[in-house]
């Protein structure tokens, strides 16, 4: 049976990852974690039961660990979705970013290179990469450009990939994925701070008590946002194509951290006005209790104001396309953050 490595099970897309592989091949899964002083295991509860799942302990910031897990396991793919995933933090942590996004690619591929060589490898791209952007939207082609010590990391991280498979003769492939969300999406990224914020005020609401409201950064930035579940089946066909090659997935959509939120109110019914402009801008229920503040504490160093991915070359090639609409996408997070709330109380 063909054995599967994927690190950052515990996150979004490694957790989906697993689901996905789980379902749709035969294959044994083994999810690397690291040690956490407090549970961070939401999103693989349900997989610890099953047969062909295995917690494996590898911390990609000790390169003794990757290569122990290599060599014990000989993997058939490794899917590297561990990261310092949060661009807004990488100021905060450049180096710790650096070692986790960049140094560990390259532990990997030299583990990969010395004990199995025919093991595919995937490498989790950005488009953060493309960053400061010349022309919308980003194909494959698109220079780098990237805005963040985490952008700069993962350029890093495609250079090396390239060089491993070009001198080893390596399958080993970086993808570019562009923003993708869902119910399982960490509560500091943007879209899941809105759904999870806009569910607590509708419960306040509904329970009459007061609230405090959602705080933002830079609420005019547009993003390319797909479901998270269709990425899995395009990294998936990356993977196994015939030829190694990077490929942008996305929705080739671009909304607004604006529009995100007034479609997550907009799902909740909750009646709003707006006063005021960019800085200044809030969002009131009836009239005078602010929903929504902007925070410049948000507003990062250095911003990438506008990401819309062109995947024509995935939809060609892998017949590729993503399947869920922006507005269902935004009501799937809602809703859940509702129900989370209401399961609690
Ligand atoms: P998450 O933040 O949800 O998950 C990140 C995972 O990395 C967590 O499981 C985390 O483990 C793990 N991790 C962090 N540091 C280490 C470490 N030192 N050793 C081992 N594991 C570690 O990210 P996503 O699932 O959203 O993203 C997956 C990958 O895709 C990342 O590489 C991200 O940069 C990239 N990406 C994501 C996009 C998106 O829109 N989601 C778009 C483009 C790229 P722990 O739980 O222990 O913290
Ligand atoms: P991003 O996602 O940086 O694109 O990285 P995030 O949701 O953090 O930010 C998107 C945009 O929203 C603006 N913004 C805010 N962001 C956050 N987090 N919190 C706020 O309060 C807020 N207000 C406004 C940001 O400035 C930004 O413009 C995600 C991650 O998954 C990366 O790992 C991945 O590589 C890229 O997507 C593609």
């Amino acid at each position: 049976m063909k054995k599967v490595i994927i690190t950052g099970v515990t996150g979004q897309d490694g957790s989906l990852m697993a689901d996905y592989l789980l379902k749709n091949t035969d294959y044994e899964i083994y999810g690397a974690i690291r040690r956490l002083s407090v549970d961070n295991h939401k999103n693989i509860l349900h997989l610890k039961k099953e047969p062909r799942f295995t917690l494996v302990n590898l911390d990609l910031n000790d390169a003794h660990s990757i290569r122990d897990v290599i060599m014990d396991v000989d993997p058939d793919f490794f899917i590297n979705f561990g990261a310092q995933s949060f661009v807004g933090r990488s100021w905060n942590y450049p180096i710790q970013t650096w070692i986790t996004d960049a140094d560990a690619v390259l532990h990997i591929l030299e583990s990969i290179r010395r004990f199995c060589p025919d093991c595919r490898f995937y490498n989790a791209g950005s488009s953060e990469e493309f960053g400061n952007v010349i022309c919308t939207p980003q194909n494959e082609s698109h220079p780098l450009r990237p805005q963040s010590p985490y952008g700069a990391a993962k350029c890093a991280a495609r250079h090396i990939v390239r060089v491993y498979r070009e001198s080893y003769n390596l399958y080993a492939i970086q993808g570019w994925l562009f923003n993708h969300e869902g119910p399982r999406r960490g509560q500091d990224f943007v879209t899941r701070k809105i759904t999870s914020n806009i569910a607590r005020i509708k419960h306040s609401i509904e329970s009459g008590i007061a609230f405090e409201p959602l705080e933002l950064g830079n609420i005019s930035t547009k993003r390319d946002w797909t479901d998270a579940t269709d990425m899995m089946e395009g990294i998936w066909l990356m993977l196994n194509a015939e030829t190694p090659k990077n490929y942008v997935l996305s929705s080739g959509q671009l909304h607004s951290i604006r529009e995100f939120l007034h479609e997550t109110l907009k799902c909740s019914n909750i009646p709003f006005s707006i006063e005021g402009e960019d800085e200044n801008e809030k969002y009131l229920y009836k009239n005078k209790t602010p929903i929504m503040v902007v925070n410049p504490e948000f507003y990062r160093p250095a911003e990438v104001h506008k990401l819309c991915g062109d995947y024509s070359l995935a939809k060609k090639d892998l017949g590729w396309e993503p399947k869920v609409k922006f507005q269902d996408l935004v009501k799937k997070m809602y809703d859940n953050d509702y129900e989370l709330l209401k399961s609690a109380i």
